[in-house]
Parts: C-alpha cells; structure tokens; sequence
C-alpha cells in the first residue's frame, strides 16, 4: 500500500477549502502560501512524520555487526510502507566514535564502517525515489578532537587554527595548586576544561574530552559551518537536526558558576550572548536560500522561550526538540516516578507559550533516551501493545510534527541491563567512573537507574525477525547485545499480523497526514487534573476531532465533561465498536479518536 498517494494531496485539499472559506488575504498571497481557517502558513514540514535512524543500529548489511548505509538501503520499502515521510538521519560522518559518531573528524565524508559516499547517493537517491526526504544531523557545538581542525589548532598557539576552538590558561587555587578557567562541568562528568600538554592549556569541552567545542565566535568557524552545511544540501538533503545547538554561543568571560548555576547548567550553556543573532545569520546564510526543515536539539530552552527559536518571523528554526516531555521522568540523570497532570502540563504550557507563528514537535524518545513504551507505558506482556499503541495515537494527535524513533513501531523495550559490561554508552561509563568507583553510588543502584534511563536502551540493534540476533546482522556479534525479547518481538511478525503496533502505527500516520485537523487543528485539553484519562480536542474549521486515553491499567468510565458528545468513534486501539456518547466505557489502556 502507497499511503504517501493519501499524504501528497493535502496541502491542495486544505487550501481549496481555505480558499472557499475565507477572504481576499489568502487570494492576495502568492500561489506557494496556504494558510489555515486558524492561521498557519501550511509547509510540508508541518505535515510530515519523521522517522528516526540511529545508522549503527539500524540494518548491517555485511555481517560486521555495525549497522550502515546499504543497510537502511535494503528497509526504504518498510519505511515507505509505515508512512513515515521525513528519515532523520543520526551522524553518518566519519568518526573515531568516542560518542557513536556525534563526534565529527570529517563532516565531508562518510563514517567507513557505515560505508561510502556512493553509498550514501544511493541511500539518498532510494529514499527520493519513494518520495520521502531526508534530514541529517548537524553536531557543530564540537568537533571530533582528531578532526584536522582540532589537530592543528592544539598544535601550538599561535597556528591559524588556534582561534577555531576555546583555549585558555588555567588558573591558580586556594591551595597554590593549578586549576582549571572555571567551574564549567561537562555533561559527561567532570570538569568540561581539558588541559593539554602540548601548548598547557586548557580547551573547553561541554560534552566528552574527545569533543573539543568549536568557537563561534570566531567567523571563520560560522562560515566552515555554513559551507559544510551547503555541501549536504547541494547534494540532495532536505535539512537537519542540529545538535544541542543554543549551547554554541559562550560567555567568553567564563565566569565561576554559583551552587544554583551548577544545579541547571544546560540553562547557563544555552544562554551565550550570541545564540540568536548566530542562528540569524546561518539562517541567512544558508536555510533561506533552500527549502529546508530544521529542526534544533533545545537542551536548556524553557517551553516559554520556544518561539525565540522558532518563530517564522525571527528566521531561525522551524522546530525544535524542547526536553520538558521527554526528561519529565528525570531529575538531572536519575530516574523519577512521572504523573499524567505533569505530563499534560507541559503539552498545555506549550500550546499556551506559541502562537500561529511558531510551530512545534512532538517526541517522547530518541537514541539519548529509554524506550517509549518502557517508559511511558507499560511493556509488561499484557499491556505492552495496548499502551504502545495508546503512545502512537497520541504522538499522531497532537499539534507538531511528530517524531518516531527505530523500533518504537514494534514497541520494542528497554533491555534487562544487569552488569557494567553490558554498557557501550560514554555517559554511562563516564557515570561509572564518577559515581560509583568514588564510592557515592552503589554499582547496583547505579545500573537500576540505567535499567530506567540509560541511552543504550534505545540503541540495541533493530528486531526485524526471528533469526539470530533478530535479523539485524548475518554476523557473529552485534556491536550492542540485541534485546533477548526478539524472538517475540520483530518487524516480520508484526507486518505478518494485521493488529500489530506496527500497523496501528501505519493506520494513525494514515489517518493524521489525511486530516487537516490533526495536523493544524486548535489544541484543547478537556480534563487536566484528571489522573488517569487524557481528553482532547483538535479543532480547525468545521472539523472536529475529541481524543481519549486512558493511560493506566484500569478499566475506567469515564464521563466527558461540560455535556460534551462523543461523536463518530474512528479508531480504538482495542478494538471497541458501538455507540457511547457522553459516558465512555474505557478498558486498561485503551485510546479511542472521535470525529464530531
Ligand atoms: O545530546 C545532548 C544532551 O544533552 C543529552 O540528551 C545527552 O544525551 C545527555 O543525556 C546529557 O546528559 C546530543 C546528542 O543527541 C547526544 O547523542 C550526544 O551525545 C550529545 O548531544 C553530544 O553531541
Ligand atoms: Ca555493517
């Protein structure tokens, strides 16, 4: 089945009915701009689904264990056929891997174990063949600390590259003893200076000793950026994810940090002088002159300071990815019980914090976070496929462009981590290090909250069958152990069974990339106390959808507020028919969409 025939068509259907609606503004705009019966200027973006890939993970295709390009090649159909219509790439630059490829020592050529550059054009040329896009991630906070650049710029001080990252003299303590320029810690624990011996200083890194940040001050280092940005685009990609991209603007003065300063450092970091005026000037630069998707990693950005980034009128980014969903169950990097008002508290905070000029994602996981359906489900076997399910419908639902990372079509889980040795993840053997061996964390607790949280939950190979190490590689050994539950849970059984997640996935993306409504609708939440029930409505004109979801392991009645009527019942992920109209006999996690 072809669902993109259904998707194309959209932004057409949308705007006949726009133009028979409503006035003389949207027949005084140029052919290319539609705007919705509420305001929204209609862009592709907005009607996408992204898809995202973490490469290593993926597919291998020649037995070496490390998933790669020919690998994702060989899954475009499975790709096409799900609906999805944006893949989000995760790096595929070339790399010596201290942080799985977000550490860049080439951005102009492909990682070797990930393949070619041919091999890249032809994953590239397959993926618009079945008129999908692709986004490729841009991680240009730092570089790899052998990427050339790096390697000269360490190499004395006063080498032309010097200038392209942050260097500085340490200083001297209380004690007499030399320390590093300041307090500033590193993500990946400890201090984010690293001093090295060639010249006896310091550089800055926020994220591991082998990724040095780039200085963007510095405007040659913008317009490397900006080129390398026009090489991908030049060749065919449609955008990109930029990592942790309010963090590239510094406080060059790099003043101490306060006690309260290092409780929520990632808000200090995105806060440099620069940021905005820098992401203006990219947007100049390169974005206006191509018809891209942007979409930024916000780490530190509150939902109020969202349209900063993205609103239309700032040209900065289309979207970005704000933490306050995906972290609700963390305080910092430990695991925290989370609750449905909390939940739905950010959601209706955000639609609050934007107007028409801003839009938005909607995401719940990716390669940095737990599973979907472990975290904000229950992956126990009887509830496993109601609450994935229950997650898809939400995710298609609400207002932004929602984001599916691999697997989570197949509701795959977290994995039963039980020793140190299991970990591949910097962060968690940076953790380890830190934590444990200093004797503040018990090793047991330790690995219990990265049961919980750990990232490489999410980066265990793909399930696609039943075979050894789940179809993923033909070869002895995965890079990452696959989850022991493939044998239940892969791509072949789901796509043999016509109620599986992944085909609840496929039916959803369906119905979304049909429904103008639920694309730019009006976003209202019915019932935000209630505990355990989820209601809304999406509005546009004189369509009107009301979502319900009962997110708990109850079986729950549940009465819709102010009188309102349920209407025409379109999808329930368990299968419910028949007529309720104000009181709603709901079953342990069951999601139903109206359309009134
Ligand atoms: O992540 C940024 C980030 O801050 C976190 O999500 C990160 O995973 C960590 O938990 C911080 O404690 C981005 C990338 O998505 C991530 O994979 C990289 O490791 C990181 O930047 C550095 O490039
Ligand atoms: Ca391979």
């Amino acid at each position: 089945m072809n669902l993109r025939l259904i998707a194309l068509p959209l932004i057409a259907t949308l705007c006949a009915t726009v133009a028979a609606q409503s006035s003389s503004t949207v027949a005084a705009k140029s052919d290319s701009t539609h705007i919705t019966p509420n305001g929204y200027t209609q862009k592709w973006w907005k009607e996408a689904v992204v898809y995202q890939i973490y490469p290593r993970s993926f597919k291998d295709s020649n037995g070496d264990g490390i998933g790669d390009l020919p690998g994702i090649t060989s899954k475009l159909d499975y790709l096409q056929a799900l609906g999805v219509n944006v893949i989000w790439l995760s790096p595929h630059f070339d790399s010596p891997n201290a942080d799985n490829g977000y550490d860049i020592r080439d951005y102009r050529k492909v990682m070797k174990e990930f393949g070619t550059m041919a091999d890249f054009d032809a994953m590239l040329k397959g993926i618009k063949q079945r008129h999908m896009k692709l986004i490729i991630d841009l991680v240009v906070n730092h570089t790899s600390d052998e990427h050339r650049w790096f390697v000269a710029s360490s190499g004395s001080k006063d080498n032309p590259y010097r200038d392209y990252y942050i260097w500085r003299p340490g200083k001297t303590g209380p004690d007499g003893k030399e320390q590093p320029p300041n307090n500033d810690p590193s993500f990946f624990f400890g201090s984010a200076w690293q001093k090295d011996p060639a010249t006896n200083e310091y550089y800055l890194h926020y994220f591991a000793v082998k990724q040095p940040d780039l200085n963007w001050d510095n405007p040659k280092v913008r317009n490397e950026v900006y080129d390398l940005m026009k090489f991908w685009l030049d060749k065919g990609v449609d955008g990109f994810r930029m990592d942790v991209i309010p963090l590239i603007s510094k406080d060059q003065t790099f003043p101490e940090l306060t006690p309260d300063q290092l409780k929520h450092v990632d808000e200090v970091y995105a806060h440099g002088p620069h940021r905005d005026e820098y992401l203006q000037e990219m947007n100049r630069n390169v974005m206006a002159k191509y018809d891209v998707m942007t979409v930024g990693e916000a780490l530190g950005i509150s939902l109020d300071e969202t349209p900063l980034l993205v609103d239309e009128r700032r040209h900065e980014l289309n979207m970005i990815f704000n933490f306050a969903a995906v972290r609700i169950n963390r305080d910092g990097k430990q695991w925290l019980p989370w609750t449905l008002p909390g939940l739905k508290a950010v959601y209706d905070r955000q639609d609050a914090a934007l107007d028409v000029h801003s839009w938005n994602t909607v995401f719940l996981s990716n390669h940095d976070n737990p599973r979907l359906v472990s975290s904000f489900g229950d992956d126990s076997p009887p509830y496993r496929d109601a609450s994935a399910k229950l997650l898809a419908t939400m995710l298609f639902t609400l207002k932004g462009t929602p984001f599916v990372y691999q697997g989570d079509e197949l509701a795959m889980t977290n994995y039963p981590f039980q020793r140190m040795e299991d970990f591949d993840d910097i962060e968690a053997k940076n953790g380890y290090k830190a934590d444990v061996l200093t004797g503040k964390v018990s090793e047991a607790d330790y690995i219990a909250n990265l049961r919980k949280t750990g990232r490489d939950n999410a980066r265990t190979p793909m399930q696609w069958d039943g075979s050894p190490n789940g179809g993923f590689t033909i070869g002895p050994k995965p890079w990452l152990a696959v989850n022991p539950n493939y044998k239940k849970i892969n791509a072949k059984e789901e796509l043999a069974n016509p109620d599986s997640v992944y085909h609840y996935y496929q039916k959803m993306i369906a119905l979304r990339s049909k429904s103008p409504a639920l694309i730019y609708g009006d976003y209202k939440d019915l019932d935000p106390e209630n505990p355990n029930i989820f209601a809304y409505t999406r509005i546009l004109g004189n369509e009107k959808y009301l979502i319900v979801l009962n997110f708990s392991g109850n079986a729950t009645s549940y009465t819709l507020p102010d009188g309102l009527r349920a209407g025409s019942l379109k999808v329930s992920n368990l299968g419910s028919t028949g007529q309720q109209t104000t009181t709603l006999n709901l079953k342990p996690w069951e999601a139903r969409v109206y359309k009134q």
